[in-house]
């Protein structure tokens, strides 16, 4: 019987704590020595995970109390068996042995409780802690960009560990008491690489941790965020654990019990310590509070923690005994992902504003600040960005004069260490897969890369996609094949089609993470077939919204405007107008520079007819057109005449306008004018502003206006 199969019939309980109960054996540094390490060069009394090799009686023992009690699954003593942790007592050459010997214990006393009763079968769940280190904070606040453990050692490390735990007989690996995410996702990394090398498919259970009253976890995440981080691994559940006892718990896991498509746990502390560190918090009290989250069908694994023994176990599994499981919801296939806040693409989600100003080759001022070294700097231009309403921050580092891989990594831990940035997603931007793969080992969220394409071919594209599958984000793939970038309908069509097949068929890639970027070319060149570009990706955009299901479209949109370069208000007409029109045909989101767009209505009309001459392919001399055009602006020089004629109209009229235009000059005065001449403050609220609000709601809808 797999737990799985068991886990869509009853509710399954999960063990308690297995540090405490081993205190209450008083052992002594020759107990924990034995007669192998007695001439071990450190002290190694409180390596709770040694006694998997010197003292097995006891573990087992342990195990057995459990079982008694009617835990379902047993934890394996192998919460800090990875080689990082084990460095603290000289070890690091036991981790496989400890992770073997913890399994293989535990595995013979549930089989034994097992054929007891087979129709209450018993598991092993192989435990991995998060290490004694963090991948996505620095431990030094001077150097907020340093990191004491990489990616790449967290991926080894636990690789030794989830192998020692599988062939020693686990059922299921749990991740446990997790306090940053980027960790986890090294080891679902590691079990992954090992699950493909042994050809056995391991199940993976996931629980985190929340420290405190912000909801989030050690390392700044939502409880959304941290699950749209690990939904890549087809997990068998997802749940809380430790910290908070089970009554400041329950709000976390009614969230996750909502959102999550696998099973949930829920195995918190006794409650939360005393003075003394000692959990106070009775079994009957315990149960009591977990038979909630049971009655209200929000949990399908219950146990307990810090603090919880035996007999707390034995009252919540009465307890669970009377509850049907949750039956976990099915998803909605939407787009979800996340840095420090989740961000969902839903059917409903307006068009979605990608930062594009963090991008060396993109941006004069960027490049300067990181080629000379200037990283606090270069990370203001992130933040303008957010500031500026950007809901995905794109950072690309190709540079022939710089270490791309090294400036990539060193960029996005320093964008970790802002709360204000990193709330968002990021999208990891490069030619280079070195580059790609080095910003993905950064992430703690669900990020996305950009890009992807056919251009060196099936086998190399099928190899990246896995890869950033098992990263778990989602990708940007360009309209490029083995012949070179699509530049027509039907190119654009053709490898778009190809390259969707190929991921959904054979890759297996989620077609709700893919998203296409059928190329924004340079119009107005003076180049005649370039005449059809901003048509041909509309059209093409329009294509794969009707025929490639749930696959989403982007593009960089500053690309149009080239022939204007240094014309910023044709550039800008330009960018709003494309968008207009590219949004009606479906595009869902755009590289941008956030904070620059124009609302679609405000562009002067004279301007917007010959830049939709242009766009549309309308008229043979569209670009001779609007280049004349252009020069008229450029002449007029660079003073900039403000248009104050609105200021002539009504208070309500002006306060609309000051909020379209997000203009705060004047909000002092409007608003202090409209509450002399309406009754009540709350009218002025009521009216003028909820009016104006509207009709920025309105422009949001048509697609008019971009930012949020
Ligand atoms: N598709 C995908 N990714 C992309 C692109 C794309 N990444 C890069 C690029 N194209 C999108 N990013 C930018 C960034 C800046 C500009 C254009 C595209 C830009 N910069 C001004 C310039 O060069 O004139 C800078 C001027 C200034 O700062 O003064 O226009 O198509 N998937």
């Amino acid at each position: 019987m797999s737990i799985r199969e068991e886990l869509k019939k009853r509710i399954l309980v999960i063990d308690g704590a297995m540090g405490t109960m081993i205190q209450r054996y008083q052992l002594t540094e020759e107990d924990f020595r034995g007669e192998r390490f007695k001439n071990h060069p450190c002290d190694v009394r409180g390596n709770n995970d040694l006694l998997n090799i010197t003292r097995p009686d006891i573990i087992k023992a342990i195990h057995a109390e459990y079982l008694e009690a009617g835990a379902d699954i047993i934890e394996t003593n192998t919460f800090s068996t990875q080689r990082i942790s084990m460095a603290d007592y000289q070890m690091e050459e036991l981790s496989y042995e400890m992770s073997f010997e913890g399994a293989r214990i535990a595995k013979e006393i549930a089989q034994e409780y097992t054929l007891k009763n087979p129709n209450k079968p018993r598991f092993v769940a192989g435990a991995l802690g998060p290490t004694t280190k963090m991948a996505s904070m620095s431990p030094d606040v001077n150097d907020p960009g340093y990191r004491a453990v990489t990616f790449d050692d967290l991926v080894d490390a636990y690789y030794e560990q989830v192998k020692g735990l599988i062939e020693g007989g686990a059922d299921v690996l749990l991740f446990e008491t997790i306090t940053d995410t980027l960790i986890t996702k090294a080891a679902l990394f590691a079990a992954k690489n090992y699950e493909n090398e042994s050809g056995k498919k391991i199940e993976i259970m996931i629980s985190g941790t929340i420290t405190d009253a912000s909801g989030r976890t050690l390392s700044g995440q939502t409880v959304e965020a941290f699950l749209n981080s690990l939904s890549h691994a087809n997990l068998l559940s997802i749940g809380l654990n430790c910290a908070l006892g089970a009554k400041d718990m329950r709000p976390h896991i009614e969230e996750l019990s909502k959102k999550a498509s696998c099973f949930i746990s829920a195995y918190p502390n006794a409650g939360l310590p005393n003075e003394f560190g000692a959990y106070d918090e009775l079994p009957h009290e315990t149960a009591h509070l977990v038979e909630d989250f049971m009655a209200n069908g929000f949990v399908n694994i219950v146990g307990g923690c810090c603090g919880t023994t035996p007999e707390h176990i034995k009252c919540i599994a009465e307890k669970a005994a009377k509850f049907t499981p949750r039956m976990p919801p099915v998803p909605e296939p939407f787009m979800r992902l996340s840095g420090l806040e989740p961000v969902t693409l839903t059917p409903e989600t307006n068009f979605v504003n990608i930062g594009e100003r963090t991008n060396i080759t993109g941006s004069p001022k960027f490049s300067k600040l990181i080629l000379s070294g200037n990283y606090d700097e270069a990370l203001s231009v992130a933040r303008q960005q957010v500031e500026g309403g950007a809901q995905i921050i794109d950072v690309n580092m190709d540079e022939g004069m710089l270490d791309s891989e090294a400036a990539m990594v060193k960029f996005l831990n320093l964008i970790a260490s802002e709360p204000d940035i990193s709330k968002l997603p990021i999208m990891v931007d490069s030619s280079k897969w070195s580059v790609i793969e080095a910003g993905l080992k950064c992430l703690q969220g669900k990020g996305i890369v950009n890009s992807i394409s056919l251009k060196e071919g099936e086998e190399a594209f099928k190899n990246y996609a896995t890869k950033i599958r098992q990263y778990g984000a989602a990708v940007v793939v360009m309209a490029f094949d083995e012949s070179g970038q699509a530049d027509s309908l039907q190119r654009r069509i053709e490898i778009c089609r190809r390259s969707y097949d190929i991921l959904v068929n054979e890759v297996n890639f989620p077609a709700q993470d893919i998203i296409f970027d059928p190329n924004i070319l340079t119009v107005a060149t003076g180049l005649e077939e370039h005449n059809n570009y901003a048509v041909d990706f509309i059209e093409a955009t329009r294509w794969i919204k009707q025929n490639l299901p749930l696959a989403k479209v982007s593009g960089g949109v500053s690309n149009i405007s080239f022939s204007f370069r240094g014309n910023n208000t044709v550039r800008e007409a330009m960018h709003s107008a494309f968008l207009y029109h590219a949004i009606k045909a479906g595009l869902d989101m755009g590289i941008v520079n956030a904070g620059m767009l124009e609302v679609y209505e405000e562009i002067p009309k004279d301007l917007l007819e010959l830049v939709e001459d242009v766009l549309l392919n309308r008229r043979t001399d569209a670009t001779e057109r609007l280049v004349d055009f252009a020069e008229t602006i450029k002449t007029k020089g660079k003073v900039i005449v403000k248009d104050e004629e609105w200021r002539k109209n009504s208070v309500e009229s002006r306060l609309s306008h000051s909020l379209i235009k997000g203009i705060i000059d004047y909000l002092d005065e409007d608003v202090e004018e409209a509450r002399q001449k309406y009754a009540k403050p709350l009218e002025v609220i009521e009216g003028p502003l909820m009016d104006g609000m509207g009709i920025v709601g309105d422009l949001f809808g048509q697609g008019k206006m971009f930012l949020p």
